[in-house]
């Protein structure tokens, strides 16, 4: 992944500016320029138009084609990259145009996610997303592909091109067909898994956010701090879309301290691709069954307002809009802003819970799961319940979902405090003994 910067594939960027809105469009080139690099290439040129509407045709205007033509080849940079997502004849038209390889954001993307995914279900998702960008693109893609192989008169005749597309695509269906199975039987045993995890009456935090907001780093600390022995870390690194699946661990902050269950999974981006929305679905919404959501802001990144943005509307997309909420405003050590937070961000709301902390300091990751504990069992009520031996099970049943602060074995029964859930209260409201 660290290709030293001169041995990179140098790259020009290109973007459009439809003057909707300038800030935006100034942070959607700075993001292109990361994902550029993430993905391994070296930006070189930067070619920026304003145009209130993309051209059908070729996106950018004739004289901006020609203008970065000329770039290229002055430069002998072949690779254009393109600030959204084009439409099948535009990639066609602008690879010919320019004579160079053309990726849009999408591809770019989808590049990155093929590098970095390490599990099968993310390999598989990665994959299906890229097939099914790749099918309507085949004509386009081949042009490219039989300039590259220096194809000769004969064999690039009009027809045998076209007996090859559909093979092709033919070959891509089926290859889809295949991932897709695939896919479903890798969501049984998923399903599996959260059986597992719903049947230890554990509440679920899920980590979620913006891409390099350091939620892979919590999920260590925590682990470092209150894991279970010989549990594996996560990965983490200074990099856009390091965490590509879903990784859940079970957190014990001692102390009489219930324990709770965290995930860490993919990151979020603006305008994440729909392919891959869709491809990642099963894994985004493990975020959606969670009991909270421990939402996770770099507040180092100037534009972590419109980032947070970014992710709660992503939430609300796989159907975790309606799940308590905890602002996580990290990277504290970095950035002197710890005061306005969560002040001028319209998406937090008075009810949501907030924290600002740094990742890598032990006693916030410490007061971070003081934090998460009280979120997990805020509605829980409680109670004093005197439980008869000859109901064993009620007591079992209430240390694995109750967070117990008293237990004595008395002559007549178990007499238990703690906070139960609402329907614990219920079930159990016979054995009360007064508060
Ligand atoms: N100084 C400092 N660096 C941090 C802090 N938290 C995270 N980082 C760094 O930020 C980078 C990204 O952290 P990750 O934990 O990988 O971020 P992530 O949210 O998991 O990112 P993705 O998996 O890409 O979505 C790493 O280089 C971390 O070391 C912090 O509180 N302070
Ligand atoms: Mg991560």
């Amino acid at each position: 992944m660290d290709i030293p910067e001169n041995e990179r594939q140098p790259a020009a960027l290109v973007g459009l500016n439809t003057g909707a809105d300038g800030l935006h469009f100034e942070k959607s080139m700075k993001e292109l320029a990361a994902l550029a690099s993430a993905a391994g290439f070296r930006v070189s040129g930067v070619f920026t138009q304003n145009l209130q509407k993309p051209g059908a045709g070729y996106y950018i205007g004739s004289g901006k084609i020609e203008e970065i033509r000329a770039y290229l080849g002055m430069t002998g940079i072949d690779l254009v990259i393109f600030d959204s997502q084009l439409s099948p004849t535009q990639l066609k038209n602008l690879s010919a145009a320019l004579g160079a390889e053309v990726l849009d954001r999408t591809a770019l993307i989808l590049q990155i996610f093929g590098g970095r995914a390490r599990t099968r279900e993310a390999a598989l998702q990665v994959e299906y997303a890229s097939l099914q960008y790749m099918l309507p693109r085949l004509t386009g893609l081949h042009r490219e592909l039989g300039r590259q192989a220096g194809t000769s008169g004969s064999m690039s005749s009009r027809g045998a091109g076209e007996k090859k597309l559909e093979l092709d695509r033919r070959r891509i269906e089926s290859r889809m067909a295949e991932v897709r199975r695939d896919l479903e039987s890798v969501g049984r045993e998923r399903e599996i898994q959260r059986k597992r995890r719903a049947g230890s009456g554990l509440p679920m935090a899920a980590l979620v956010g913006y891409t390099n907001a350091g939620k892979s780093t919590i999920m260590n600390g925590m682990l470092r701090e209150f894991g279970e022995e010989g549990e594996r870390s996560v990965f983490e690194e200074d990099m856009l879309f390091a965490t590509l699946d879903t990784t859940v661990r079970r957190i014990s902050p001692g102390g009489g301290k219930k324990p709770f269950l965290l995930s860490d999974t993919v990151g979020f981006i603006d305008n994440l691709p729909v392919p891959l929305i869709r491809a990642f679905r099963s894994t985004l919404e493990e975020a959606s069954l969670a009991d909270l959501l421990v939402i996770v802001t770099d507040l180092t990144d100037p534009d972590y307002r419109e980032n947070l943005e970014v992710t709660v509307k992503t939430l609300s997309e796989i159907g975790a809009g309606g799940i308590p909420r905890l602002f996580v405003f990290n990277k504290a050590d970095l950035a002197d802003r710890g005061k306005d937070i969560g002040i001028s961000v319209p998406c937090v709301s008075a009810e949501d819970a907030k924290i600002t902390i740094s990742a890598k300091d032990p006693a916030d990751i410490a007061r971070l799961a003081d934090e998460i504990g009280r979120c997990v069992n805020r509605g829980r009520i409680f109670m004093r319940l005197m439980i008869p031996y000859s109901d064993g099970a009620a007591l079992a049943s209430l240390r694995k979902t109750s967070d117990i602060t008293v237990l004595e074995y008395t002559e007549i029964g178990t007499l238990v405090e703690g906070a139960l859930t609402e329907s614990d209260a219920g079930r159990y409201r016979a054995y009360s003994a007064g508060t």
